[in-house]
């Protein structure tokens, strides 16, 4: 089927006048369709190797955006298919959705001014403060255990044992530094199951290239990519936002001296963070945000090494060693940021 025939499966009252490739997300292929009138719409069509359950995936999307949507939220607006269905799948599985584009906005892909990374941090803490009421428990797992940090670990020491490849021989210095925190990897998942910590719908791909800003006022529009919406902790996005301010385009760097704690961009999220958010999180969140950021990189080099170990088969890599430079760099920023919690702290002290 070619895209036109797909285009032509949803339900579009504008004549359709043509598409092309839209942004550079890592995970779907994105088409900007442009039709007789002003409206634009995006097709994605959606990676069922990450996502194998695309039911499961749009039911949680449809549900998220619908309730933004009713809350006087922007968001993705979804257009089902002729058949009143959320997505199409062709005769090949391949899936497909439809959205109405959000036109007149910006993208960022790295950012350097800590105005915009406080108003991307506003940005996802105004989705975590306008979801806080919605029953996470509702949402399908859409990748299970994706933040079980110490489920991660185990994984870890499983490809360990199987070595697969003979590469432990390679990374003994890695594994010895991971095996040190050990201890570290069941705070937050124990915090959930007390409920000390809040089950919250969470974003789970908190980059600043997801939030949308308007080109003209740089008003924040809307949050997208909601395909990992799932139940978890604000401490996941919160960590992994962070973690991907201190990465960077350095998360494949050998250069081990480009990954540091950057003070400033977390005093700048936690600013626009906790100003959504300082009244919904607890004592225990609040106090966690610091040791969040140290979890979920050091949780990244985890996957990184364990994906090394059974012969890149996740992420994509450029070269054979690629996943074990990418577990180097995590590690030395989780253990930057380890020894970094009283000054990280003291910020988050500071703006609350
Ligand atoms: P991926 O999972 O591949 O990152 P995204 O849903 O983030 O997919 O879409 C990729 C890019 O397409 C975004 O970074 C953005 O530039 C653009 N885009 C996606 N949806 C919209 C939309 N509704 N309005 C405007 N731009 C969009
Ligand atoms: C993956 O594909 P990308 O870059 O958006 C991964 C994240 C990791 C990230 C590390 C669904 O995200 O969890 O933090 O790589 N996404 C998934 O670069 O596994
Ligand atoms: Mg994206």
């Amino acid at each position: 089927m070619n895209i036109e025939q797909i285009i032509n499966q949803f339900d579009i009252k504008e004549e359709v006048v043509g598409y092309k490739p839209l942004g550079n997300g890592h995970i779907n292929s994105t088409f900007l369709v442009s039709t007789n009138k002003k409206r634009k719409y995006v097709l994605q069509k959606i990676n069922t190797v990450a996502f194998n359950n695309v039911d499961e995936l749009m039911s949680n999307f449809y549900a998220v955006t619908h309730f933004l949507i009713s809350q006087g939220y922007e968001s993705i607006e979804i257009v089902k298919t002729k058949e009143d269905k959320l997505y199409f799948k062709d005769i090949d599985g391949k899936c497909y959705r439809l959205y109405v584009f959000i036109d007149d906005v910006k993208v960022y892909e790295e950012i350097d001014d800590m105005n915009i990374v406080c108003n991307a941090a506003i940005a996802f803490g105004r989705l975590h403060k306008s979801l806080s009421n919605y029953d996470a428990s509702t949402l399908y797992e859409v990748i299970p255990h994706f933040h079980d940090t110490y489920q991660r670990y185990l994984n870890l020491l499983e490809a360990i044992e199987e070595d697969k490849f003979d590469r432990v021989k390679n990374c003994l210095e890695e594994i010895k530094i991971i095996k040190s925190f050990e201890k570290d990897y069941l705070i937050v998942k124990d915090g959930l199951s007390t409920g000390d910590i809040h089950l919250s719908v969470t974003h789970n791909d908190p980059k600043i290239n997801n939030v949308l800003f308007d080109s003209k006022t740089g008003d924040i529009r809307a949050v997208i990519d909601l395909d990992t919406v799932m139940p978890g902790s604000y401490l996941y996005d919160f960590g992994d936002a962070i973690r991907g301010l201190f990465s960077g385009e350095n998360e494949d760097s050998k250069d081990l001296s480009k990954l540091v704690v950057r003070y400033d961009r977390f005093e700048a999220y936690v600013k626009g963070y906790l100003s959504e958010m300082k009244d919904v999180l607890n004592q225990k969140e609040i106090e966690l945000l610091p040791f969040s950021v140290f979890l979920m990189t050091i949780e990244c080099g985890i996957r990184f090494l364990e994906d090394y170990l059974r012969g890149n088969v996740y992420f994509r890599v450029d070269y054979d060693e690629h996943n074990l430079t990418r577990t180097r760099t995590q590690l030395k920023l989780a253990v930057d940021t380890y020894n970094s919690f009283d000054r990280l702290s003291a910020i988050v002290d500071k703006c609350i």
